[in-house]
This record gives C-alpha cells, structure tokens and sequence, in this order.
C-alpha cells in the first residue's frame, strides 16, 4: 500500500474513533485551578461551591475567584476517600443548610463515609460552617480506603439521596443488615421517610445513630455508584463504576436489587469471571452497560438553557476514558448518543444555573485539577 494512502486511512481511523478535543461542539474556558477537586454545587447567586478531597471548601465566583470555608470536620483523606461530595438543601435561601459527604476515621483504622449538614453564611467576610451535625453514617466502618461513593442529590420532593459504595467488600450490597452498596432516600434530617420501601423491617434492622438500616435503603446491590441526577420526568439514575470493565447506568426503582456481586457485565480484576446480568433475569439490569469502561466520576441531568439540543439528556464524567459522555433518555431506556475527549480525567460534570457546562478535571499528575467552562 502507498506510504500516502495508508497515512490517509490511518487518519480517517482515528478520526472516527476519538473525537479531536478541537472538535468539540463547544467552547472551553479555564476559570480556575483546585487540588484534587471532587465535587461542586451552585449557590442561588449563581456561585458555586468546589470541594477538594484533602478536606477543603471553595466559594468559586463565575470569574474564578475562590474563598475558602472555615469550619469544616476532619476528613479522612487517602485512598479514594476524603471531603467528597456538597449539596445545598432545597431551600437554602431561608435557612442557609449545605449538606457535605465526607469519610470518618475511627480510632481503630476502620473507615466510612458520612454526611452532615451545618448552617454557612455564604455572604460572611470569613465564611464558615456553624451547628455542624452528622445526619447519616455508612455501616458498617471498615477497613479499606475505597469505593465511598457518597454522591449526594436532593430530588424535586425535598429529599436527599445518596449512594453508598461497597467499599469493595462485594457482599455487603446483598446485605440488608448494612447499608453499603445501596441507594439511600432520607429526609432533609437525615429520618427515615414511611414511604421508603423497607421500613416495616426497622424492628429487625441494625442501627446506625437509632435509625434503622433497613428503613434508609431504596434499591440494593450496587457497586460504587458515583454519579445520581433525576431527569426531567421525575426519574432517578445512578451511574456506577464497574468492576474490570461493565460500568452501569441504572434506573433506580423502589426497592429494586441491581445484583452486584451476582452479577455484572464486567469481571473481578483478578480475573475471575463474574455472570452477566442476562443470566439473572431476576435482578435489575443495566440500562447502558460500558464494556470497555469509561470510568464514570459523576452523571448530571442537562436542561438545556444554553445547550438547548441537549435539554432532557444526562452527561457522564468520565476518568479513566478522559471523556464527557453524553447520554439520551426515551421513557425509561437510555443510550449514549456522543462521547467528548476532553484530555484528562474527568471528575465532575454540573450544568449551571445559567446554562453553561461546568467540568472538573482529576488531579492531573501531580498538578491541579482545572474549572472548566463550557459553553455552545
Ligand atoms: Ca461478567
């Protein structure tokens, strides 16, 4: 074959397969730099808080202007674990409550994630954190410094979930005396609402801090789910991050076990194979099931005030495959549409109050992790 032809067809290959970072339908602006940021959350001044994991808060104006929040509990950095995720409740204008997802150490090396909520004046000289409390705790603590999850997310109902990793202990999802690898549905304080699906078994159920395990729990079986956004229609998603290969985009049902570790559409690193999810019918099945991986950091539901074509469509955060994939949604099945190489790994992926995509970069080797913006 000519030297030419080759390099045009060798050209036209990759072309196809990753998209070239100026090829993106959208303009990229650098705001501002953080180290090892996780997560954010957008004030109603349109200001936005950034978390890094080694347990420090930013208030981040639009032209990247950071503050820094006093106040915050001592977090239990290393591994995949540090300050993780913040929310602000849903009526943060009148009583001024962030929520924060963290991991607690405790005195004998076993770890676990936990969320509390504390009162900040975001407009104070110094901003700080005041009447902090701890509202919910993963349990058992354990050891091992991975798989937290701890995404928090407040629903068009008031109510906060958040997903509960594994902590790469496999069995404790199936475990219902635990609640580890779950998708938890809590009230504002942390309660139990009487419409979750298992609290008629509170009596049976072991307590964290007197509230009954079973009682928090909506769905089971999960992995380390990552990223939840609910779309347009009221529906709750959860992206998880899967085992050698097999990451899963689920549509969360009350009460419905997604199967980890019965089964997967990837296998354990080690090898060893792990069934699919169409061998067991009985369980909840992926929605999207990635295999290869792309690695998902975080899932975002688009409105679509700037990025009007994508309105109703969820975008995923991608680490290992440095991407945003952006994902369709027709009732209640799911298919990736487009996939952006954005160069780096990427953390988070938040649409903001006015429209504009706003992105955080992974630590990028031993450099800082941008903001990016994005906008059509
Ligand atoms: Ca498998």
């Amino acid at each position: 074959m000519p030297i030419r032809l080759f390099a045009a067809l060798l050209l036209m290959l990759t072309t196809c397969q990753v998209r070239a970072t100026s090829d993106v339908p959208f303009h990229t602006e650098a705001v501002a730099s953080f180290d090892e940021p996780w997560a954010m959350a957008f004030l109603p001044d349109q200001r936005m808080l950034v978390t890094e994991k080694k347990g420090r808060l930013w208030i981040v104006d639009e032209q990247g202007d950071k503050r820094s929040v006093d106040g915050l509990p001592d977090v239990g950095y290393g591994g995949q674990g540090g300050l993780g995720d913040v929310a602000i409740h849903p009526d943060f204008a009148n009583n001024g409550l962030l929520y924060l997802s963290y991991v607690e150490s405790a005195a004998d090396g076993t770890r676990g994630a936990a969320v509390g909520r504390a009162r900040i004046d975001v407009n104070a000289k110094r901003p700080a954190l005041a009447d902090f409390e701890v509202i919910w705790r993963q349990y058992p603590k354990m050891v091992g410094k991975g798989h937290y999850g701890h995404r928090l997310l407040f629903d068009d109902e008031g109510l906060l979930w958040i997903t509960s990793g594994d902590r790469q202990k496999f069995t404790p999802a199936q475990d219902m005396q635990s609640n580890v690898g779950k998708v938890l549905r809590l009230a504002d304080d942390g309660s139990v609402p009487s419409t979750n699906p298992f609290v008629n078994f509170t009596a049976e159920s072991a307590l964290v801090d007197n509230v009954g395990v079973y009682g928090q729990v909506w769905s089971l079986g999960h992995r380390n789910p990552l990223g939840i956004a609910q779309d347009l229609q009221g529906q709750i998603w959860v992206i998880e991050m899967g085992p050698r290969h097999g990451d899963e985009l689920n549509l969360i049902r009350k009460s419905g076990n997604y199967g980890y570790p019965e089964v997967s559409d990837g296998d354990h690193y080690d090898g060893r194979a792990i069934p699919d999810h169409a061998t067991r019918p009985e369980f909840e099945a992926p929605k999207i099931s990635w295999v290869p991986a792309i690695s998902p950091g975080h899932l975002a539901l688009v409105k679509g005030t700037l990025f009007k074509d994508w309105g109703g469509q969820l975008l995923a955060s991608g680490l290992g495959s440095k991407a945003i994939v952006r994902i369709a949604i027709d009732g209640d099945t799911a298919r990736e549409v487009d996939r952006y190489d954005m160069g780096a790994r990427i953390r988070s992926v938040l649409e903001g109050p006015a429209g504009a995509i706003w992105v955080l970069e992974d630590e990028r080797g031993g450099s800082q992790g941008r903001l990016l913006k994005l906008t059509p």
